[in-house]
């Protein structure tokens, strides 16, 4: 396929972006957000603490760190992040004296995040439609009083993002089990569940199996649905490194994507003063969207025609001594017709089969994968997919090969593991009763989608949220905003206010925290907290800025307030808790064997690394084998002739929007625009550059937005999210695992009505 990027013409905001990822580019674009959001602050020195032994995790991703005691590894995004919470822009009371609920409800998302980080504790005041400043003893009587008003605690949904450290999920979660339910939707449940559903059956474990030392080592590196440019930025130093010792990275994804073809790294000198800049992938196929599960077989298909012609090509050796259903797969990947693969997944024959032979040419290979992967109708399968291919040559608990799911949060793996899920092991649970005395509930909870079902039917009537955005990074606002808005009571706990807070209930409170760059004091002296990034290495991270202002809290210290005002009657010692944080994960080691000595561990510089059971090749399956997973039922997406898939911009973090631009995507100013290839608009009759309407399910639709011609795969069509998230369904997900089609959405397009 051909780059059309190169001939876009003179559309607003529209442009071709030639360069590398990184580069000069890169640096402009921190120098302006520091300019932006701390002006003259000293404290942008804070962006060097960033990610040292003794400084902070970045906010940004999950992606590690070399040992922690690497020099500064500058990152574009982790500087957007971080500059983004030390902003000195406030939203204080007087703000809210001058702009109405309603006022702010015309805001974009940009805009209201922009205007600062929150200073002290906020009602709704129906009265007036505008937010007001309370105590945080009337808070936390506010909400304890509408907790304690609900017929059972299952009306109450307690959701996690993934910014929460373990010290601040533990105790959330043991709030909430205290309380007397497992009702936990989680950003995890949109994000990576299908990794969590599916992995486990597969090897074992819910987690990827490399170390970042893995990559030093692998011949061949796939790189399948996700952005690493973007949204694990500092991954590239990585692959660039593999690149230049000659491994293979072979890329899956409907759109090319600069990240994931050069590079230029801000920290090299030479090469940032130089032409040149590393190339990345050593081949690029452009799947159709959804179509990775056809790839995949068909790349399996190709293996077992070349272990026919040359025996020994699969590991039979590890397929016999440490996996199950080898048979199964092989009858079903026979059976599977190379018409359908191709028709799937958009791509000819020959080049799966390249693909194939470098797979089988390497002796260690890892797959990375992300959201490209798991958030479809048949996420869990496709996960399930390329554990398969890896098992195949025994790629796990070797030096050099394993399954790396690029996390999303920076700590939403932490958070899982240690207790935000709703469908919790009964083993845990006896030992958190055993712990702090407690009788926690043993009927599972609320997923992300069952919470909003739940809260839109009238069957939960509270939701306390640590972080997040919820409402707006959900499928169908209009189910989801009226879900909120039907509730008695809504706390969010915030740095920054956002649209969820404006969905009000009959009680609406918005609760500052303090961000994880920030010192946090408690009674024992300075506390710091623990995160565990995507290779399930457990850290520590060390706030060192001021907080935004005094009336500010921690998380913990939060969520003691919350629990100790709905209970009363607690046994659990909320205040020495939060007094003294290594209280906190003494707690943790005691619920967690993985964590023994957790206090002590933790204290070394780098932190250790929990067990992960594939490194060793131990399979904690029932069978005690890995298993190979047949898919012979999976969706059919030939007979859905778009889909479109939602992405994310380079200035955004989530719901969070830094500014309009996609500098990588040729992208200024603007957001409203949908992505389609030149073949499929001539065939659709659209130019580029046209005005269109996006239609979906159930007549939900997407109204004026401009097609933009892409390097994107025939059939496929990209749009950025959330603005796109009205054209999902919040029934329309993956059965297995809960996690929202969010990537595969069937459209039609058409020129826009009011054009
Ligand atoms: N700066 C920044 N960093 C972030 C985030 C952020 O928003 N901003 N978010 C964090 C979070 S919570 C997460 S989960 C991660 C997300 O990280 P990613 O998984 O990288 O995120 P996305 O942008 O959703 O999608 C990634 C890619 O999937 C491709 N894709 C779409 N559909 C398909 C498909 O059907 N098949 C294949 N093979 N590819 C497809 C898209 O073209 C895109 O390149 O990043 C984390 N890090
Ligand atoms: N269409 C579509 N929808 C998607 C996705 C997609 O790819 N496509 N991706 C999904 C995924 S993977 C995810 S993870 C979700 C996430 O979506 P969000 O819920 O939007 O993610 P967050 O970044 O957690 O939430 C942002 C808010 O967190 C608050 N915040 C920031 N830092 C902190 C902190 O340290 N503590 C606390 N308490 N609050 C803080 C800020 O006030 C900010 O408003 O969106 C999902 N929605
Ligand atoms: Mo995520």
């Amino acid at each position: 396929m051909t780059d059309t990027q190169n001939e876009r013409g003179s559309l607003k905001g529209i442009s071709d972006y030639k360069g590398p990822a990184g580069g000069w580019g890169a640096l402009a674009a921190v120098a302006r957000t520091v300019r932006e959001q701390m002006k003259a602050s000293p404290d942008t020195r804070a962006l060097l603490q960033m990610n040292q032994p003794d400084g902070f995790d970045c906010p940004g991703c999950a992606w590690p760190d070399p040992k922690h005691t690497s020099s500064f590894e500058f990152c574009e995004n982790g500087a957007k992040a971080v500059t983004w919470e030390a902003t000195v822009k406030r939203v204080d009371p007087e703000f809210f004296a001058l702009h109405s609920a309603s006022e702010l409800w015309e805001w974009s998302d940009h805009q209201l995040e922009d205007a600062g980080r929150l200073t002290e504790p906020l009602r709704y005041d129906p009265e007036t439609d505008h937010f007001v400043p309370i105590g945080w003893d009337e808070a936390f009587i506010r909400a304890g009083a509408a907790l304690q008003a609900l017929d059972h605690p299952d009306q109450a949904e307690f959701y996690c993002s993934g910014r929460a450290s373990n010290e601040a999920a533990f105790l959330y979660q043991l709030f909430a089990r205290e309380f007397g339910t497992n009702n936990f939707p989680d950003c995890s449940n949109m994000c990576h569940e299908a990794t969590s559903t599916g992995l486990p059956k597969s090897i074992g474990i819910g987690k990827g199996t490399v170390t970042l030392e893995d990559f030093d080592h692998a011949d061949a590196i796939f790189c399948i649905g996700h952005n690493p440019g973007t949204n694990h930025p500092r991954m590239l130093s990585t692959l660039a490194a593999a690149s230049k010792r000659g491994a293979q990275i072979i890329v899956s994804n409907p759109m090319r994507e600069r990240g994931l073809e050069r590079f230029k790294s801000p920290q090299h000198p030479t090469e940032m003063l130089s032409a040149h800049a590393t190339p990345l992938a050593s081949a690029y196929h452009q799947v159709r969207i959804g179509g990775d599960m056809a790839m995949l077989k068909g790349m399996m298909k190709a293996l077992f025609a070349m272990e026919e012609a040359t025996p020994g090509l699969l590991d039979q050796a590890f397929i016999s001594e440490h996996t199950e259903g080898f048979e199964a797969l092989r009858a079903d990947i026979e059976a599977t017709s190379w018409t359908w693969i191709e028709a799937e997944s958009r791509l000819a024959r020959e080049a799966i089969e390249s693909m194939a032979q470098v797979y089988a040419a390497a002796e260690r290979v890892i797959v990375c994968y992300g959201m490209g992967i798991t958030q479809h109708r048949h996420g869990t399968q496709n996960v399930q997919a390329i554990a398969n291919l890896l098992l195949l040559r025994g790629n796990f608990g070797k030096a050099g090969a394993g399954i790396c799911p690029l996390r999303g949060h920076s700590n939403v793996q932490g958070d899982r593991t240690v207790g935000i899920t709703e469908i919790p092991a009964e083993d845990m649970l006896k030992r958190l009763d055993a712990t702090f005395g407690i009788k926690s509930p043993r009927k599972h909870g609320h997923n992300a989608v069952e919470a909003l079902a739940a809260m839109r039917d009238g069957h939960s009537k509270a939701l306390i949220a640590l972080g997040g955005n919820l409402a707006v990074a959900m499928p169908d606002p209009e189910a989801c905003f009226a879900a909120v808005r039907n509730l008695d009571l809504s706390v969010n706990i915030l740095t920054k206010f956002n649209r969820t807070c404006l969905l009000t209930a009959r009680e609406t409170l918005v609760l500052p925290c303090l961000g994880r760059t920030e010192l946090d004091m408690q009674d024992a002296g300075p506390q710091w907290v623990t995160v565990e990034d995507s290779m399930s290495m457990v850290h520590a991270s060390h706030g060192k800025l001021k907080a935004p202002g005094s009336m500010v809290r921690s998380e913990p210290a939060i969520v003691a307030g919350l629990a100790k005002a709905a209970m009363p009657q607690s046994r659990v010692p909320w205040d020495e808790l939060v007094a003294d944080y290594d209280l906190i994960r003494d707690g943790i080691e005691a619920v967690y064997p993985d964590f023994r000595d957790f206090n002590v561990r933790v204290r070394t510089p780098g932190g250790f690394r929990l067990t992960i059971g594939p490194s060793e090749r131990v399979w904690h399956t029932p069978s005690g084998k890995a298993q190979f997973i047949a898919h012979p039922h999976v969706e059919d997406a030939t007979s859905k002739p778009l889909l479109l898939t939602t992405i994310r911009s380079h200035d955004q973090y989530n719901t969070t929007i830094y500014s309009l631009d996609d500098r990588y995507r040729g992208v200024t100013g603007r957001r409203d625009i949908i992505f389609a290839n030149e073949v499929d608009l001539a065939m659709l009759g659209l130019a580029h550059g046209d005005a269109v309407d996006v239609t979906a399910t159930g007549g939900r639709t997407l109204e004026g937005f401009t097609v933009v011609k892409h390097a994107i795969a025939r059939g496929s069509l990209a749009a950025y999210y959330p603005e796109a998230n009205c054209l999902v369904p919040l029934d329309d997900y993956d059965p297995a695992s809960g996690t929202p089609a969010y990537k595969s959405i069937p459209v039609t397009i058409r020129a826009a009505s009011s054009a």
